[in-house]
């Protein structure tokens, strides 16, 4: 089994590469942000109270995305491999990402990081705002709150993949292409 973790701020490009990666390397793609929308859209108990925290750029409680995590693979129980978008996003949520791999005799097999400014990100994401609907990307003061909430609840679970020895980081300015030839070089290594 191959499991991957894409990392980085919001706006880094975790989702636009998702879709190129895991059509290329047949993984399933497990987006947390992606699920919660569906649950918030299904107007689910779960979603409604996600939806406050999103909107006021918050994370959603461990809890929450851990529970909504191992329910997804009970329904994928026959999955080659993973790609992890926007999860872990705590070092809580990365130690209960091992537990349940090592659960299915598995474990991550590769942390690959996205770097980008926090000045492009903000336009990144304003610049979606305008087209998503997502009310998170319209007020530039949710985005820098969101740019907070990833300095000191997210950036730690770096150090905790570091340790393993399994992160690499890789510049997410440039064309969309070139940024996923750089990660794909890294996944061909790594496997
Ligand atoms: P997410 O859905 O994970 O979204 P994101 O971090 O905002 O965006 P991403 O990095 O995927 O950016 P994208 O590729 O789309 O999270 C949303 C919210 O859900 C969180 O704030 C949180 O509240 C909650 N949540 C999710 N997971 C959670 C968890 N595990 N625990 C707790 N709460 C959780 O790219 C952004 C834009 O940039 C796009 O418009 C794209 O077209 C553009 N772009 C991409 N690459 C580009 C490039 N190379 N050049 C120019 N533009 C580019």
């Amino acid at each position: 089994m191959f499991n991957l973790v894409l990392f980085g701020p919001p706006g880094s490009g975790k989702g636009t590469q998702s879709d190129k990666l895991v059509a290329k390397y047949g993984l399933i793609h497990l987006s947390t942000g992606n699920l919660l929308r569906k649950e918030i859209a299904d107007q689910t108990s779960l979603g409604m109270s996600a939806k406050s925290y999103i909107d006021s750029g918050k994370l959603v409680p461990d809890a929450v995305v851990i529970g909504m995590v191992d329910s997804f693979f009970d329904r994928h129980k026959g999955a080659n491999g993973f790609l992890f978008d926007g999860f872990p996003r705590t070092v809580a949520q990365a130690e209960a990402l091992d537990e349940l791999l090592t659960n299915k005799n598995t474990a991550i097999s590769l942390v690959v990081a996205l770097e980008v400014s926090e000045e492009e990100l903000v336009k990144r994401l304003l610049h979606r705002g305008q087209t998503s609907g997502r009310s998170d990307d319209t007020d530039e003061s949710v985005i820098r709150k969101r740019f907070a909430v990833y300095t000191n609840e997210t950036s730690p679970v770096a150090a905790h993949y570091q340790q393993s020895g399994k992160f690499s980081s890789i510049a997410g300015e440039g064309s969309i292409d070139d940024i996923f030839t750089g990660i794909c070089a890294q996944i061909d290594k790594a496997r």
